[in-house]
C-alpha cells in the first residue's frame, strides 16, 4: 500500500537548505512511494541521498572518538559486525550481557554527540512514516564486510517500545531479512541501499530481523563495506 507521504520538494523542506540550482532538479522529482513491510514497518527508498553521500565525512569524527570494535556476546561470542555509537548513550554487549552505556568502554568517555543532519534525517524519516515527536538519544553504527551478516534477532533493551526505530543504509546493498513475533513465522527478504531509510513501530517494534550474508562489491561512498544506522529513542 502506498504512504501518504507528499511527492516532491521534501529534500528542501526537511533540510531548510538555502535554494542551490544544483538541487533544484532533484527536489522537482517525485520520491518514490514508500513502501510498506506491514502495518507499521515503512520502507521510504532514498530519503537519505543527501545524508548518505556526505555519511563519510558527516561520521568521520564520531569514528575518530568511537572507532569500529568487535563486540563480545554474553557467551563469549566475538560479534562478526564491527560496530560504534553516538548519542548520549550507546548500545553494548559484553560478558555480562546487552544494555546502554553512556560512556564508550574502549575509551571511559562519553560517547561522541550525533551529528545534527543525521539526527534530523531520522527525525524527518518518523514523521514521514507516522510517528511524529521522535527523540532518538541513541545510534548504534553498525559495519559489515562481505560475508558478515546479521542473524535473526528482536530489539528489546529500549525502555520504550512506544517509540519507533530508524535506519539508514549506507555503501553495499544487502538483503533486509524481515519476520514476524514469533521467531518461526515467515521471513521477508527485502533489498536495501544506499540511502534507504526504514521505519518500524507499533506493532512491528518487536519483529524478528536480521540481514542476509553481504555480498563482496565496492561502494564510492563506504569501499568494502555497508554501514547501518540505527536511531533509538533507549532511555
Ligand atoms: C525491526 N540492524 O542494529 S536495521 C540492529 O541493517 C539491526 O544493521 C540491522 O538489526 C542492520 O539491531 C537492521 C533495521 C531494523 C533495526 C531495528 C529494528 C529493523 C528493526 C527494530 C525492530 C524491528
Ligand atoms: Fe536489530
Amino acid at each position: 500500500m502506498a504512504l501518504s507521504v507528499p511527492p516532491r520538494t521534501v529534500r528542501a523542506q526537511r533540510t531548510g537548505r538555502a535554494s542551490r540550482p544544483d538541487l533544484d532538479t532533484a527536489v522537482l522529482l517525485p520520491r518514490a512511494a514508500a513502501q510498506r513491510l506491514a502495518e507499521a514497518a515503512v520502507v521510504l527508498r532514498g530519503f537519505a541521498a543527501c545524508e548518505a553521500d556526505a555519511s563519510p565525512a558527516l561520521l568521520q569524527p564520531v569514528l575518530a572518538a568511537a572507532p569500529w570494535r568487535h563486540m563480545m556476546t554474553p557467551g563469549g561470542q566475538r560479534m562478526s559486525v564491527a560496530m560504534s555509537n553516538c548519542g548520549q548513550v550507546g548500545w553494548i554487549s559484553d560478558r555480562h550481557g546487552y544494555r546502554y552505556e553512556p560512556l564508550d568502554p574502549l575509551s571511559g568517555l562519553p560517547w561522541p554527540p550525533m551529528p545534527a543532519p543525521l539526527r534530523a534525517l531520522a527525525q524527518a524519516a518518523a514523521a514521514a512514516a507516522g510517528f511524529a515527536g521522535f527523540e532518538p538519544d541513541a545510534c548504534l553504527i553498525n559495519c559489515y564486510a562481505p560475508g558478515t551478516r546479521l542473524t535473526l534477532h528482536q530489539d528489546r533493551d529500549e525502555r520504550d517500545m512506544a517509540a519507533p526505530v530508524v535506519s539508514v543504509s549506507l555503501g553495499l546493498p544487502a538483503i533486509f531479512l524481515f519476520g514476524g513475533l514469533r521467531r518461526r513465522d515467515p521471513v521477508q527478504r527485502v533489498p536495501l541501499l544506499h540511502g534507504d531509510v526504514v521505519v518500524w513501530g507499533g506493532p512491528q517494534r518487536l519483529a524478528f530481523h536480521g540481514i542476509a550474508a553481504l555480498a563482496d562489491a565496492q561502494h564510492p561512498a563506504t569501499g568494502r563495506c555497508r554501514i547501518n544506522l540505527t536511531f533509538r529513542q533507549a532511555l
